[in-house]
């Protein structure tokens, strides 16, 4: 039942991945509506992140300066003469790396051997000088259920992982994740942080130093590898839920890092969004991997993982703000308001006549009524 469950999940999903992923055009938007609507600030503010804005943590922090990749633990990257997946730092990842390495190889390595012994086996066998007087055989009852159920049998078992790895990789953030929209432009990426006051990035790709202006920033080992390093990287908190969304300025871009196992096209008037939760702080190396244009090659992606605090102090370095403040001045701005309203509501009561005491007791329906009948009234007085 369970299975059943998650092939049907898996299909319908993977038939509508246009209602899947669609997405308000602008969470900011919907959140600060959602306040001006009068919904709790609680309700709409993500608070996962919330311990990184615990004072204490971050006054002890140095200022931020971007991790060096040359002293950090090399995570992420790709490696000369490298066949196998990247190593893999998101439980996506792990699993689907699981599946290749674990399901899908070993199938297909019996497969080939055992295919590649059957044709030795008739070229040796069953040729014209071994065998001159060939069989008028042309049904065998058993065999033909065997090599029918055994590769069906083959089919179900790839197919159950892989329709989990896909329902899997659906699942939605969680509430409170940490939003990271990925804007791909014509040769750069930017990154935009609606839950921290909206702030954001450009990030592009660092020339060699031979092919840096005067005075311009080249790359340098500290920054990663060639063709690979960026002048700001797209920050994020690790071990806490990230909602990264995808969209594109010009043309169709893909956001690809392969040792997060994600990679999601990025359509200009369209919001994708996946979720990922990376295991290790470290930096990451990806890609643009939708051709979209002349410098398609030049736009790469590097991830920077830091720990909750110091992402906290990241975004305060580049003038943003922690969830739990926003929270608390919106909460303050709410109070304001109320009080303002209060004092506003009692200053105009002090104005009305007597009278208005019996109107309040009127139900909200009667109400109702004799505004319709004065709506009514008001086209037969024309
Ligand atoms: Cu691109």
């Amino acid at each position: 039942m369970k299975l059943l469950n998650k092939f049907i999940l898996a299909f319908s999903m993977a038939l509508m991945p246009i209602a899947a992923q669609a997405q308000d055009a602008n969470p900011a938007e919907a959140a600060s509506d959602a306040v001006a609507a009068g919904v709790p600030a609680a309700d709409t503010a993500p608070v996962v992140a919330d311990a990184a804005a615990d004072g204490e943590a971050e006054a002890a922090l140095p200022e931020y300066t971007q991790v060096d990749v040359t002293t950090a633990d090399v995570v992420g990257r790709p490696e000369a003469g490298g066949i196998d997946f990247q190593e893999q730092y998101t439980d996506n990842g792990i699993y689907a790396k699981w599946i290749n390495n674990a399901i899908l190889l070993p199938i297909i390595i019996v497969i080939s051997l055992f295919v590649l012994g059957l044709i030795g086996w008739v070229i040796v066998r069953y040729n014209r000088k071994a065998n001159p007087q060939a069989s008028k055989t042309t049904h065998n009852t058993t065999i033909e259920v065997i090599w029918t159920l055994v590769p069906v049998l083959i089919l179900l078992g790839i197919a159950y992982p892989s329709l989990d790895l896909l329902a899997r990789q659906f699942k939605p953030a969680p509430e409170g994740a940490v939003t990271v929209k990925a804007t791909g432009y014509q040769w750069y990426w930017t990154y935009t942080y609606p839950d921290h006051g909206g702030f954001e990035i450009v990030s592009n790709m660092l020339k060699e130093e031979k092919d840096a202006g005067e005075g311009e920033r080249f790359r340098t080992d500290a920054d990663g590898p060639d063709l690979m390093a960026v002048d700001n990287r797209m920050v994020v908190p690790v071990g806490v839920p990230i909602r990264l969304q995808t969209t594109a300025a010009d043309v169709i871009h893909s956001f690809a890092v392969p040792s997060l196992w994600y990679k999601l096209d990025a359509v200009p008037g369209r919001l994708n969004e996946k979720a990922l939760t990376i295991k290790k702080p470290g930096v990451y190396f990806g890609q643009c991997s939708e051709l979209c244009g002349a410098r398609h090659g030049y736009m790469p992606i590097a991830i920077e993982a830091l720990p909750p605090a110091q992402f906290a102090n990241w975004v305060k370095a580049k003038g943003g703000k922690m969830p739990a403040e926003i929270k608390a001045e919106q909460a303050a701005a709410a109070a304001k308001a109320k009080a303002d309203a209060a004092s506003a509501a009692a200053a105009a009561s002090e104005g009305v006549d007597a009278g208005a005491g019996n109107d309040a007791a009127a139900e909200p329906g009667e109400v109702d009524a004799s505004d319709k009948a004065g709506v009514q009234d008001a086209p037969a007085v024309q």
